[in-house]
């Protein structure tokens, strides 16, 4: 007979979304869509006729979450019953005196692991899930550490909140480092994890992040959801990797070297947006556009316009315009005129010379804007 799971991990309840440019109204929709993303991942547990929902870490976030959110976990759990409910807390809600975890009274179905090694719980007949708690926010353990398990047969999978070192993203923090290998190595069938926010699902090792449900940063793109894994009759894991976010997070692009002045900017920046949104329901959908290429000093490449004007064709529901243009100069050229402009140039070219690199970040600015000055233009910082 086979046995199945849900699991889903690094929701980050009650996150700012500060980082996304979201505010007001806005953060407080995102917000609500991740707890809205909880009680879907139970109701499709429910309908799968799954044993468990087992949650990798990082379930909410330790700063903000306060007895609001106790109170909506513990509903939403008990509603499941008598589905049986996993916790294992990460790095963002770890198992702190005084935390959600310790100081709430959970429904019988909750498990909350509360050590920082593996211990299990019994799901079924033959099938354990262990478990682990990060008891501090910057825990350095190996979750894999201890001797191997199953000697007395049956199927064991691992649940914790750690970092794969063979695919850890570039700059992502290390907490519980551990390798893939360790997983069959230490008799576990699959490692059912958190904190990585991208999906991976290998089935050779056995390592699952499901990512999480709904994207948190501009780069988090599909597919995001819940998985379902089921352990066969056989003992062998086989993976459903599930994408029913709501949200969307997107990354645009728009070149604009070749811009005469401010419409052309505008121009390409809402095609740029529009292509990225496509299909997809603008008002929930979080977009960051990126305005680069060289591009003549006289043209301003005002943020503000180009943020209104994208707003207003695309109507998504979170915008953040970046310019990232460098200015195309010829400071030879402008340095040579007889005039304030060409002063000004001799003298940021001099000042230059003797710069660092930051610095020189500030004389570049200042050359951009002193020249938009000087040309009559309206300065849009950058
Ligand atoms: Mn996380």
């Amino acid at each position: 007979m086979s046995i199945r799971l849900l699991h889903i991990a690094d929701l980050h309840l009650d996150r700012a979304f500060v980082g996304m440019g979201c505010q007001g109204d806005l953060a407080i929709r995102r917000r609500l869509g991740l707890r809205e993303a909880l009680r879907r991942a139970g109701q499709t547990a429910l309908e799968r006729g799954c044993s468990a929902v087992t949650i990798g870490g990082d379930l909410y976030e330790h700063d903000r979450a306060g007895a609001a959110t106790a109170a909506f976990l513990v509903e939403t759990f008990a509603s499941w019953q008598p589905m049986k409910v996993l916790l294992a807390p990460g790095n963002h809600d770890p198992l702190l005196t005084g935390s959600i975890y310790s100081r709430t009274e959970w429904p019988s179905n909750v498990h909350l692991f509360s050590t920082s090694d593996l211990h299990p719980v019994a799901i079924s007949d033959g099938l354990a899930v262990w478990g682990l708690a990060h008891l501090e926010p910057a825990w350095q353990g190996d979750p894999l550490a201890g001797d191997p398990v199953g000697a007395d047969g049956g199927v064991h999978l691992a649940l914790f909140h750690g970092a794969e070192l063979g695919s850890r993203p570039e700059g992502k923090s290390i907490h519980g480092p551990f390798h893939a290998a360790a997983i069959h190595g230490r008799g576990f069938a699959g490692a059912l994890c958190g904190h990585y926010h991208r999906r991976r699902v290998d089935e050779s090792s056995g390592l699952l992040y499901p990512g999480s449900p709904e994207p948190l940063t501009f780069d988090e793109c599909e597919p995001r959801g819940a998985v379902v894994v089921t352990v066969e009759g056989d003992g062998s894991l086989s993976h459903e990797p599930l994408q029913d976010n709501r949200w969307h997070a997107r990354i645009a692009v728009a070149d604009v070297a070749t811009a005469r002045g401010l419409a052309d900017v505008v121009e390409a920046a809402t095609a740029a947006a529009m292509v990225a949104c496509a299909g997809l329901q603008p008002d929930r959908v979080i977009l960051r556009l990126d305005l680069c290429g060289e591009i003549d000093h006289a043209v301003p490449a005002d943020t503000f316009t180009v943020e209104t004007a994208v707003r207003d064709t695309c109507a998504v529901a979170g915008l953040r315009v970046r310019d990232l243009t460098s200015p195309a100069l010829s400071i030879v050229a402008v340095s040579s005129e007889a005039t304030v402009r060409g002063a000004f140039a001799r003298a940021a070219a001099q000042a230059a010379e003797s710069a660092d690199d930051e610095q020189r970040r500030i004389l570049d600015d200042a050359l951009r804007y002193g020249l938009q000055a000087l040309s009559g233009n309206e300065v849009g910082l950058r």
